[in-house]
């Protein structure tokens, strides 16, 4: 029998949720236009959209908020969010930003301009975006192993040394303002990194003159995963791992929603004090004054917190366990899954799950309606709706290699028996698998199609 961790808390606060019947959520998700973004979330009775933003804070985090010092300059949580970054990431100069992505246009818009490469092991989908809109090229170069949902590799997230420096030399170093590394690599499954390869990167990087920024959301999952699999780093804190992970950048984007344990929230970090400077003026621009960005002084306050529950060792057991548990119970059941299960989600392998169902058919997209219907079960789509991409001299559609509905988990928010539900839901929809249909989009948005795209069942 798969034993579930033990939660490292108990329940002060509950929320809760309601479950609808089977007819209701048929005719709920039609009228959203088979989009799971457009449902409302009180006609959910699971949430697995995403795990950002999702979090349930600790009383230490809500107690920290009624410390909120709401000056517009200088408010004490900004310096106690400047200590929390100083000792865990190490960068001298850091501005908040409303969320990730706010800090990604600010750091893009910044240092790129039309044309430029930036590569990485996987960009996310909202960094591929702000990368492009500016007319630059986003370049992925994970291990192989990190595109075959089967293979297994203690750190499927690592970038292919070899290719970033072949690929350095082929664009010339000066058309490459920035490299990055996404711990953990959310679109790739949720796979880490090594510190060895963060390293590389760094050296590859710097003896080409090029910095390195880590999009750092998940960086304390990611320190977990090289405390138990990577063998020279057993002994250390999950502390000492962060701080080196972070010597070897120049700086990072952070989406605080994810290992910040937040609700809203972001920052960027850098040492070069005079590309600080030209970020601030952004800033000041888009976000807000360089103590705030865009953000409430309470924020900050819960962000300051957050960072440091989240590194906390009985914590990530328990976090890194409760997603290993449903993991382990699904594939218990027979169901396809993307392995080895990733730190902040399950990723189910919709090509295997409803291999009759072509990819130009949205089988990801078609499993992810199918889990809403059967339990009222809500993950998220990364396949083809997501990631397919138009060839810029034919206009053909490039598919992606990986079709996979993820099931992120929030942190704190759910208990292993909802694990248990989520598992039996799944096993049933596979059960009836051969009755699945596939889909077509009847509306999509120039950019992240996924968020407001409208889908119609294919007969
Ligand atoms: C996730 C998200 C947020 C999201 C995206 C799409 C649909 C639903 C939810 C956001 C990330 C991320 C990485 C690696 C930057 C961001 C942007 N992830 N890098 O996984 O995973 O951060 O949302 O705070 O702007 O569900 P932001």
């Amino acid at each position: 029998m798969i034993r579930p961790p033990i939660e490292p808390f108990r329940i002060k606060v509950v929320e809760p949720v309601r479950m609808t019947t089977e007819d209701e959520r048929r005719s709920i998700i039609a009228k959203a236009g088979y989009n799971l973004f457009r449902v409302r979330a009180e006609d959910i009775y699971i949430d697995l959209l995403t795990d950002s933003g999702t979090s349930a804070m600790s009383d230490r985090q809500w107690s920290g908020m009624m410390i909120g010092d709401e000056s517009y300059a200088g408010c004490r949580n900004f310096y106690s969010l400047e200590e929390s970054i100083r000792k865990i990431y190490g960068f001298p100069y850091f501005v908040p930003t409303h969320q990730g992505r706010a800090a990604e246009h600010i750091l893009f818009a910044t240092m790129l301009k039309p044309g430029d490469y930036v590569p990485s092991n996987m960009h996310f989908d909202t960094t591929r975006a702000n990368i492009e809109s500016l007319g630059a090229h986003a370049v992925d170069m994970v291990i192989p192993e990190g595109l075959d949902p089967q293979t297994i590799h203690p750190f499927k997230g690592n970038v292919d040394v070899a290719r970033l420096e072949a690929f350095i030399r082929e664009v010339g170093k000066d058309r490459i303002p920035l490299g990055m590394v996404t711990i953990t690599n959310n679109n790739g499954g949720g796979q880490p990194v090594s510190l060895e390869n963060i390293r590389q990167v760094s050296e590859v990087l710097h003896r080409n003159g090029i910095p390195l920024f880590i999009d750092a959301c998940r960086y304390a999952e990611n320190a977990y995963f090289i405390q138990q699999r990577e063998e020279s780093q057993a002994g250390r804190t999950t502390l000492e791992i962060a701080n080196e992970t972070f010597s070897y950048a120049d700086g990072c984007t952070m989406s605080a929603k994810k290992d910040a344990l937040v609700n809203i929230g972001g920052f960027l970090a850098m040492r070069d004090p005079a590309l600080y400077e030209r970020i601030c003026q952004r800033l000041i621009l888009w976000e807000g004054f360089p103590t705030y960005g865009g953000l409430a002084g309470r924020d900050l306050e819960a962000i300051a917190r957050g960072l440091w529950e989240a590194l906390d060792e009985n914590y990530l057991a328990y976090r890194i366990g409760q997603v290993g548990y449903l993991g382990a119970r699904l594939k218990e059941l027979g169901i396809p899954l993307l392995e080895p299960v990733g730190g902040h989600a399950v990723y189910l392998d919709a090509k295997r799950f409803l291999p009759h169902i072509p990819q130009e058919h949205l089988p990801a997209q078609a499993l992810a309606v199918e889990l809403y219907t059967a339990g009222s079960i809500r993950t998220v789509e990364i396949g083809t709706v997501m990631n397919a991409r138009q060839d810029p001299q034919t206009g053909e559609t490039i598919y992606p290699a990986l079709e996979l509905v993820r099931m992120a988990i929030p942190r704190r928010v759910y208990t292993n028996t909802h694990m248990d539900y989520i598992a039996e839901t799944t096993a049933r929809v596979y059960e009836q698998r051969e009755k699945t249909g596939g889909y077509k989009i009847v509306y999509e948005p120039p950019f992240l199609r996924h968020f407001t795209a409208r889908f119609a069942a294919l007969d």
